[in-house]
């Protein structure tokens, strides 16, 4: 048995309610929290237990990136920002040299596990193109949600990159476990054609795997998909051999398509251009948004638009997207940036809310039982020790500490994934 308890704990349920003097209980090798609560509490009422706490210390959830590429790794400044057309046109051109530079893919998918780890990060939704990352993640000691990503919209292409699908589903199921969960992604609606997109869904709601698509990122998308028109008619042009090509789906045909999903894990990444009636659409798919900040103001200059949260509920994931769309995939850079990018706000609510779109949020995105210190979830966590507390008991404001916590944290000084110490 062993408890841990700090000074401050996040227990990042929906009310961010934060216990001082708090801690956790776990039995060694069972993935379980037995128990939450006020650490002498807990240590009277185990009082055999190792016993550990960290005065100057945030204990929280381990974070959970809910969305990167960790095959997209090795470039630096390949890529073209500042426009969706101008970074997709680069990454077409550029991409074989950027998967198989100099570096080994190996160690690149290794660096950015370790840049999780560094950063907090227990969990992550991994998104890959080719399958490459597969072996790397399923040994490492992050919780992977893994999504094998489905892409082409070419018919004469759709069997061979159909079974090519299917074939990293299996490899990827032959090495499943508690911390390596296999799942599927639909790259987007202007990328795949829908009768493999079908037969994926028909997959995915059969065994009730995580589903996750990117959905409407840019302006360029929206004009392609409600009109056929602007950036993606010469797209396919030029990259496809054709001409004439119409959008297979409109926003709403590609979303109702995702209804047999509803009781699967489903998440949308960045929805950018999302209506007030898509956003209800997503809602009652019992879908969740993943959202990329420094992704979204390099390719599109734009933020998520927080108000469709407001009526909708729909639960907000953050993710830190590949190293193609980023300067780092560090969690914590990612919520700092965020921080800034939503100056209307109110600053501590908002970093409650980041905080949660870090935890609780990015467990209800990618299905896992983690993401919120409670009885009965995956003993997953992380503390991060200050040189001083984040805030004294005997001060009269609001307790700032979640705000202080997103401007301050750098590494955590311990970081456990399924009852394992893994920093
Ligand atoms: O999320 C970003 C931007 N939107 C779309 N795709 C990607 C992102 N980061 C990496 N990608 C990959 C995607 O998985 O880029 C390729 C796919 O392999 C795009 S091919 C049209
Ligand atoms: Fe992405």
């Amino acid at each position: 048995m062993q408890i841990f308890g700090a000074a401050l704990v996040f227990v990042c349920d929906e009310n961010f309610s934060i216990l001082h003097n708090g801690g956790i209980v776990f039995e060694e090798k069972q993935d379980r929290i037995l128990k939450v609560g006020d650490y002498k509490e807990l240590c009277a009422l185990y009082p055999n237990a190792k016993m550990s706490f960290y005065p100057n210390a945030v204990l929280l959830p381990a974070l959970i990136n809910a969305h990167i590429h960790f095959e997209f790794g090795s470039h630096l400044a390949q890529f073209c920002y500042g426009d969706f057309g101008a970074w997709l046109d680069s990454l077409m051109t550029s991409r074989d040299e950027v998967l198989n530079s100099g570096n080994s893919s190996e160690s690149i998918i290794l660096q950015g596990i370790n840049e999780q780890i560094n950063a907090g990060v227990g969990s992550v939704g991994a998104i890959s193109s080719y399958g490459n990352d597969m072996p790397i993640l399923a040994q490492s000691p992050l919780r992977v949600v893994y999504f094998n990503e489905a892409i082409g919209s070419n018919p004469s292409a759709i069997d061979f990159l159909y079974s090519n699908v299917l074939e990293r589903l299996k490899n990827s199921k032959s090495l499943a476990s508690s911390t390596f969960i296999p799942a599927l992604a639909l790259h987007s609606p202007y990328s795949l054609h829908p009768i493999m997109a079908q037969k994926l869904i028909e997959l995915a709601a059969k065994d009730l795997m995580p589903l996750s698509a990117h959905f409407l990122e840019s302006a360029q998308e929206r004009e392609w998909l409600t009109q056929s028109n602007g950036y993606f008619k010469g797209f396919f042009s030029q990259f496809m051999n054709a001409a004439n090509s119409k959008s297979l789906y409109s926003p709403k045909s590609f979303l109702d398509m995702l209804i047999p999903l509803q009781n699967n894990a489903l998440s949308l990444t960045h929805c950018l251009h999302i209506t007030q009636e898509e956003a209800s659409i997503i809602k009652s798919l019992n879908a969740s948004i993943i959202t990329c900040p420094r992704s979204n103001r390099l390719l599109n200059n734009a933020f998520f638009k927080r108000e469709f949260l407001l009526d909708s509920h729909i639960p907000l994931a953050i993710g830190t997207d590949g190293k193609s769309s980023n300067n780092n995939v560090n969690l914590l850079d990612e919520l700092r940036a965020a921080l800034y990018a939503y100056p209307q706000e109110e600053i501590l609510s908002l970093s409650q809310s980041l905080l949660l779109s870090a935890t609780l949020y990015g467990a209800k995105a990618l299905g896992l039982n983690n993401g919120s210190l409670q009885e009965g979830k995956n003993v997953d966590f992380a503390i991060f020790e200050f040189s001083q507390p984040l805030f004294q008991t005997h001060q009269s404001h609001p307790n700032q500490s979640p705000l202080q916590f997103i401007l301050h944290a750098t590494k955590p000084t311990h970081l456990f994934v399924s009852t394992k110490a893994i920093l």
